[in-house]
């Protein structure tokens, strides 16, 4: 963490323990980040315990949104970290600039087009291979001059099912590949038009329900024209248009034997998605900037009945905002930031068979912040921030979730959610030490809790309003004992309460802590990881998000992991490590249970209360780049 708030990375450097080649488990690497597991990918990350919707989860500035009613697809499930040249994760509901504002957090996988003022080229590949069957293979080329530019990046990552500690396989291969090419125009210095397109696709088996996902078509298409330096006033004017298809189909025959002959086979469900948005950058003094724009987002989301493969409309949602963040320089040491966003809502309940078939809602959501960043000494910089954030139901909050066993629907029932958080932090440094907090308390009213409880044939939960207040921390520290070795160290916890039923918020991760060491030498490096989780007591049986829910305590872990690299030459990396040294048998608190989601074990698996992660697993990993 540079900076308090924000958090910065490179994705093509690796982590440990080895991420799947999506992007939850690789957020998973940044303190306050949890991941679900459900097998070997397509994991759904939360952030100070928070999922779903309350991330606002982007690449290349528009959203990417799943298709799976029964959530097996995340928005991270089409991200592969790696072909992007940067992450960054804005904490708390401190921007207003994107669409779908995330009450918890912002997080954006971006490409950073190369801007040619010569005819040039270059090109950067890597493999991996590693322990139960595990490979990735990804190529990234690039060429162009003054006037135009060229990019093709490609991903594929494949493993078998995976061992736990126990040495017991858990039901979890996958295979996931992507493809995509930008075409951009630079007809002079301050203009930039760029045609975008992407295609993936996959399957994934899965240890903790009856059907594994067997196809994750994403089409994507994008367009974005950027004009800059227009005027005194106008620093740049941005319009983005981008098209999204999801087509998924789940099935209980191709990745396993079937058993429930009284469940469709298969099911397949489309999501098609709409966004468009027009921003300006605007300096209307020395010491005052600002960003406004409006954006638009509409989706369409369908499903067959009963796996015969025709599909229907089962809703829609769309969504116009307006926003405007603006910054103030009140002296060299203080920074006012704030911003305002209001968009208005509107859903329609496509399902034949709802008690609220055929009826719309419309509704507005109103965002806000203000924080201040100041300079608190030569070394220490720090903030304080306030934020309010409206939010209105997802599709899996009104659709997927909200029929009750007596075949209710909360589809106009369901509240919209109300956070208001106050954020703080300070990052201290000086040439050896570097120290950094981030803290948070919030109230949300009308939290969108999942009940889990009670569900009977063909419902699988019921989204209901509680309030709730949530508060925690993540800090962390780094020391250079020498010019070669440093020592660095984090420890994260969020503690939450559900007001309403005066019980534990669900799906809540215990506290965490990690302790690593580094020696590099600019040409070899040697790192070790001890990743220690706390004990998880406070639950909620039966609760959660659309994604999971608490099914009881879990035990604490420390687990070890280590790693080498080597730089044979400025632009080749050699990596090795191996992840859970001892293979230790641990699951994490909010994974999901390890059954098949009646009850049972997977036919030829070993049941498990929750899903396993990988045991010892072994990789080796190299990359190449050239210009
Ligand atoms: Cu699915």
């Amino acid at each position: 963490m540079e900076a308090p708030l924000v958090v910065e990375t490179d994705p093509k450097i690796p982590r440990q323990p080895l991420p799947a080649h999506d992007g939850a488990d690789f957020l998973k690497t940044i303190p306050g980040f949890s991941v679900m597991r459900k097998g070997g990918t397509d994991g759904e990350a939360t952030f100070r315990g928070m999922g779903g919707s309350r991330l606002n989860i982007m690449v290349d500035d528009q959203n990417v949104v799943g298709g799976c009613s029964m959530r097996m697809d995340a928005p991270t499930a089409y991200i592969f970290p790696e072909i992007y040249d940067k992450l960054t994760v804005i904490k708390g509901p401190q921007t207003v600039q994107y669409s779908n504002m995330g009450s918890a957090a912002t997080i954006k996988f971006d490409r950073e087009p190369k801007v040619y003022s010569e005819p040039g080229k270059s090109f950067y590949g890597s493999l991996l291979g590693g322990s139960f069957g595990r490979h990735d293979e990804l190529i990234q080329a690039e060429i162009g001059n003054k006037q135009y530019y060229g990019e093709l990046r490609a991903s594929n990552s494949q493993s078998n099912d995976y061992k736990d500690g126990d040495g017991n396989s858990v039901h979890s291969r996958y295979r996931r590949w992507n493809a995509q090419a930008t075409f951009g125009l630079t007809p002079d210095e301050n203009t930039r038009i760029e045609f975008s397109t992407s295609v993936s696709d996959g399957w994934a088996a899965y240890a903790d329900r009856a059907m594994d996902g067997v196809k994750f078509l994403r089409e994507n298409y994008a367009f974005k024209a950027e004009k800059t330096h227009i005027s005194d006033l106008i620093e740049s004017l941005t319009f983005q248009a981008s098209y999204n298809s999801i087509d998924h189909i789940m099935d209980q025959v191709t990745l396993r034997s079937r058993k429930y002959m009284m469940m469709p086979p298969s099911a397949r469900l489309d999501h098609f998605t709409t966004q468009a948005k027009l921003s300006s950058k605007l300096r209307l003094e020395d010491a005052l900037s600002a960003v406004v724009g409006i954006d638009y987002s509409g989706s369409t989301h369908s499903k067959d009945t009963g796996g015969n493969n025709i599909l229907q409309d089962d809703s829609s949602f769309q969504s116009i905002g307006a926003f405007a963040e603006l910054t103030k320089t009140l002296n060299p040491a203080q920074n006012l930031i704030g911003g305002i966003r209001m968009n208005a809502w509107s859903a329609e309940d496509k399902r034949m068979a709802s008690t609220t078939s055929g009826q719309t809602r419309s509704e507005n959501t109103y965002n806000a912040f203000l924080r201040s960043e100041n300079a608190l000494g030569s070394n220490t910089v720090g903030y304080l921030g306030y934020g309010h954030a409206e939010r209105f139901p997802d599709y899996w909050e009104l659709i997927s979730m909200s029929s009750s066993s007596m075949g209710a629907s909360a589809f106009q029932a369901t509240k919209k959610e109300k956070t208001d958080q106050i954020d703080v932090g300070a990052v201290y440094k000086n040439d050896s030490l570097k120290i950094s907090g981030s803290g948070f308390y919030n109230r949300v009213d009308n939290f969108i809790l999942i009940n889990y409880n009670g569900v009977g044939m063909g419902v699988t939960g019921v989204s209901t309003n509680v309030d709730a207040e949530t508060a925690g921390f993540e800090l962390g520290a780094e020391y250079g004992l020498s010019k070669q070795w440093r020592l660095n160290s984090s420890l994260s916890y969020t503690y939450g309460r559900d007001l309403t039923n005066q019980q534990a918020l669900a799906q809540l991760p215990p506290l965490e802590g990690r302790i690593g060491v580094k020696f590099d030498d600019a040409q070899w490096s040697y790192g070790a990881v001890l990743r220690m989780v706390a004990a998880q007591n406070r639950y909620s049986t039966g609760y959660g998000n659309i994604a999971g829910k608490d099914i009881g305590a879990s035990s604490s872990f420390a687990i070890f992991s280590a790693n080498v690299a080597y730089r044979p030459t400025k632009t080749t990396r050699i990596y090795a490590g191996v992840d859970n040294l001892f293979d230790t048998t641990y699951a994490e608190f909010i994974s999901r249970s390890g059954s098949d989601g009646m009850g049972s074990a997977i036919p030829g698996y070993v049941q498990t209360m929750r899903v396993n992660e990988p045991g010892r697993t072994f990789w080796i990993k190299a990359s190449l780049a050239f210009d």
